[in-house]
């Protein structure tokens, strides 16, 4: 048995098929349908001017990859022009996205970092 019931109780009193005394009653069920959330993938660009070492400690710091898997995705970002550095809700892949450039401006890089609908 799940936990939760597939569909809501009946309302108590008028079983289903069934109409009151003076014919008015109506039972309805809603079916509820949850989406699941969608989730969206974290990009970093390529470009010509920002340090190899940069974007590894972007990729550490901000998508907690360690060293070697950090260097790997930049350097398939380097070779190919973009790179996924996570997946994430809406929410937290903005967000990344936002401290990823903040950060690129700070050190006076002009590294580029998207977010997509996986
Ligand atoms: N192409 C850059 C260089 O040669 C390195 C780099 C990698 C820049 C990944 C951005 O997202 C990037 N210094």
């Amino acid at each position: 048995m799940p936990d939760f019931p597939s569909q809501p109780p009946m309302p108590p009193g008028l079983p289903p098929g069934r109409e009151d005394a003076d014919g008015t009653a109506t039972v309805e069920r809603l079916t509820q349908k949850t989406e699941p959330p969608r989730l969206y993938q974290v990009l970093l660009l390529n470009d010509d001017f920002t340090p190899m070492e940069f974007v590894v400690m972007v990729l550490q710091e901000y998508f907690r990859h360690d060293l070697d898997t950090a260097t790997q995705i930049m350097l398939k970002i380097h070779h190919d022009g973009r790179g996924v550095c996570g997946v994430f809700s809406k929410d937290v892949a903005a967000t990344k996205v936002e401290l990823v450039l903040a950060a690129a401006r700070r050190a006076g890089h002009p590294l580029q970092c998207i977010m997509e609908a996986a």
